[in-house]
């Protein structure tokens, strides 16, 4: 009854809701509005008439309701359900299993290799029919299937002879959300959490279910529900309880839950005298608190865990290693297999070595000493989440552990949610990243799929840009960044471009025009962002704490690696942290052929210059212009580019749907004021240190280096409580 309840309610949302509202961003790609264009709609309506599932199940049921949905919308057809073949243009759904029809064919040898969640889409004669078969050997494979059909629909492909074969890439697709108890959301942007812990269990709102289905139609299979920085309360049964409500509503979808596991709880919550995983009653506690969640969760997928980082418990308060730690938990886990998502995200302040080497110097050393449950979860890069950064030294390193990749999707550190900023283009950098751990080609996406190491167990996570805003995401375009991340964890190998272009078509329109316009502002922005905030290889010059807007000023923190100062070392030499073997050596953690790239200065990449190399103002740059000038030319370009953004955008008015035209109007317009105030507050603030005029022809910061300095923001939004 209740789910029928809750199936009607997400058809009103998504079937009559933009009918009466504005196109408030509420659908994300999935709208399904009528195809305009005459032609495509005659074709696709005379490839597409009747669904047959033989069998249901829930997640068949889903597939089903969503399929009916997206026909009613983009056809405007009702289409014959049925569990036999009667009608050409067929859509035959199932899995050998749950349809004779479909073990009928001989289709056997074609869905080998695809897994338990790829899938099979064919055109074939049935019951001499033509037909449309979405097939797959598990229920959740039949899903995406579904979806992925559906999407061809949506951004017009041609469906007459279709031959598609997709498996994803990578085993754990993962969204880590950030999410606090009292739902605020550490580095969110877009409101509060959508978990409403307190009207769980009982109360299920209907947007867990469009979470679900926007998941899985781009193949998330994995929800971190806390945050992180965790909360012991989180492992009670009255959580628990709640937990596995979620868990319900998830599990059709093919979405397992995992959660932030706090390494004291034993202390906090039970008031053993230690939490040291060595201790026999720890250890009896784990087990018995990971048999009791899987009473509630019987699929619990496992934790994620920060141990003895940014002051979070962990074994080194015990003296033991993070392997004790995370074999104490996957020994547990096991029996149920469940996993551990260890994080390599450490870094000591008692520690006098560049930040830059901590997770390396920490896990290296470890490599081989975990359990085969264990995967060891490292950020892209080696300091954090930065706007660009190298690829982190432990991919490629640590050949007997199977390494997770961790995404920021949220924009702590790319303009949070006042900017477009299109983030597949950050995240491929780091995936076709070559670490040459094997010799040439071994790049960071194989490291990550477990193909150049051989491991079976593979994932990624991405840290969620979603909250309770109408939206999701606070800002209409950061949806793309949700989309992009999904996409690449199925498939790492996909272009940038190519998953901007299914994007738009889907969340705007398939007009010529608007997927170029939108999609060429969506591939300049994260270049733009890194220009106008930190070019050339700058990188941790945001300001304190909450990281909005510049703060290369930033001094005097309780931990130095918590300035801007120790990242840029500006002086009157020159600026830039020296990390080759005159300075931290943070380059030596490379293969030699990565260090051969980037150990000289005259032949490194400009835009990791001042990453690895302290360089005079003077240095001749490949422009030919001083470094001073080329800084300066860079951070107006990334302003400029904003100011193009924003007359690309205009002219899409009245091509688009008017309530998103004006919002993304209205933020690239804030977007291009803190362009302008990162340009200038930077340029003044380093110019105190070159002592040099900003080059003719650039305009002049109308404010002065004071002023930008005293500008606070107390309450800017997603600030972690403690900071
Ligand atoms: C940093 C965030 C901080 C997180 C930390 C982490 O500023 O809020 O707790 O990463 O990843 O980027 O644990």
């Amino acid at each position: 009854m209740i789910l029928k309840y809750l199936r009607t309610t997400i058809f009103f949302l998504f079937t009559f809701a933009p009918c009466a509202f504005a196109e408030d961003g509420y659908r994300l790609w999935l709208r399904y509005d009528r195809i305009e264009d005459q032609l495509i709609l005659k074709e696709y309506k005379k490839n597409v008439q009747a669904v047959t599932f033989e069998r249901k199940s829930p997640t068949f049921q889903i597939a089903e309701d969503e399929l009916v949905l997206a026909l009613n919308g983009l056809l405007g057809i009702n289409p014959v359900l049925s569990n036999s073949i009667r009608h050409t243009g067929t859509i035959l759904i199932g899995t050998p299993d749950s349809s004779p029809l479909i073990a009928g064919l001989n289709i056997m040898d074609k869905l080998t290799g695809l897994g338990t969640e790829g899938f099979l889409i064919l055109t074939a004669t049935v019951s001499g029919k033509k037909c449309i078969i979405i097939t797959a050997n598990k229920e959740a494979g039949v899903l995406y299937g579904t979806f992925y059909f559906i999407r061809l629909l949506q951004t017009h492909q041609p469906i007459q002879n279709l031959s598609i074969a997709s498996a994803p890439k990578i085993q754990h697709r993962i969204l880590n959300h950030w999410d606090n108890l009292d739902r605020t959301v550490e580095r969110g942007y877009a409101g509060f959490s959508l978990w409403d812990w307190h009207k769980l269990p009982d109360y299920l709102d209907p947007r867990y279910y469009d979470y679900a289905r926007a998941n899985a139609s781009i193949g998330i299979n994995g929800t971190v529900i806390t945050s992180v920085n965790a909360n012991a309360q989180a492992l009670t049964p009255a959580y628990l309880e709640k937990v596995a409500a979620l868990a319900d509503v998830f599990r059709p979808y093919g979405i397992k839950v995992y959660l932030a596991a706090r390494f004291s709880a034993p202390v906090e919550l039970d008031k053993l005298p230690t939490a040291d995983p060595l201790d026999p009653a720890v250890r009896d506690w784990w087990k018995n608190k990971i048999d009791e969640i899987y009473t509630y969760v019987p699929d619990f997928g496992g934790f994620v865990v920060k141990a003895n980082s940014e002051g979070q418990p962990g074994p080194q308060n015990y003296k033991r290693s993070h392997a004790d730690g995370a074999n104490m938990l996957a020994d547990a886990l096991a029996p149920h297999h469940g996993i551990v998502m260890w994080r390599a995200f450490v870094y000591d302040n008692e520690v006098p070595e560049d930040r830059s080497k901590q997770a390396y110097n920490e896990f290296k050393p470890l490599d081989g000493k975990f359990d085969p449950n264990v995967m060891v979860q490292v950020k892209n890069g080696p300091i954090d989440f930065q706007p660009r950064e190298p690829f982190h030294p432990l991919f490629g390193a640590m050949p007997k552990t199977p390494l997770m990749m961790e995404f920021q999707i949220t924009q702590e550190y790319l303009g949070q949610a006042t900017q477009l900023v299109y983030l597949a283009p950050l995240f491929k950098e780091c995936l076709d990243a070559d670490t040459y751990a094997e010799g040439k080609g071994s790049y960071v996406s194989k490291v990550i799929d477990g193909t150049l190491e051989n491991h079976k167990l593979t994932g990624m996570a991405g840290v969620a840009n979603i909250g309770n805003d109408r939206n999701w995401c606070g800002h209409p375009v950061a949806q793309s960044n949700w989309y992009a991340y999904g996409r690449l964890a199925w498939d790492p190998e996909l272009a940038s471009d190519a998953i901007a272009t299914e994007w738009v078509r889907q969340t705007f329109s398939n007009r010529p025009d608007v997927v170029k316009t939108i999609r060429a502002i969506m591939m300049a922005s994260r270049e733009a962002a890194v220009d106008y905030m930190t070019p050339l290889g700058l990188h941790h010059i945001m300001g304190y704490s909450h990281h909005y807007g510049p703060g290369p000023w930033i001094t005097d923190k309780p931990r130095a690696d918590w300035t801007s100062v120790y990242y840029h070392q500006a002086n009157s030499e020159g600026i830039g942290f020296e990390r080759t073997t005159t300075g931290s050596n943070a380059l030596g953690q490379y293969a030699p052929e990565v260090q051969a790239i980037y150990a000289d200065v005259d032949k490194c990449p400009e835009e990791y210059l001042l990453w690895f190399h302290h360089v005079s103002w003077d240095h001749r740059m490949k422009s030919g212009r001083s470094l001073w000038d080329e800084l300066c030319y860079r951070y107006h370009e990334g302003a400029d580019t904003v100011a193009w953004m924003q007359r690309s955008w205009d002219a899409l008015e009245g091509k688009v749907d008017a309530y998103r035209f004006q919002q993304i109007k209205s933020l690239l317009g804030i977007q291009y004021k803190e362009a302008v105030w990162w340009r200038n507050a930077c340029v003044l603030y380093f110019q105190t240190f070159s002592g040099k005029e900003i080059p003719v022809g650039l305009e002049k910061p109308d404010k002065t280096l004071a002023y930008y300095e005293q500008l606070q923001f107390r309450y800017a939004p997603g600030i972690r409580p403690r900071w």
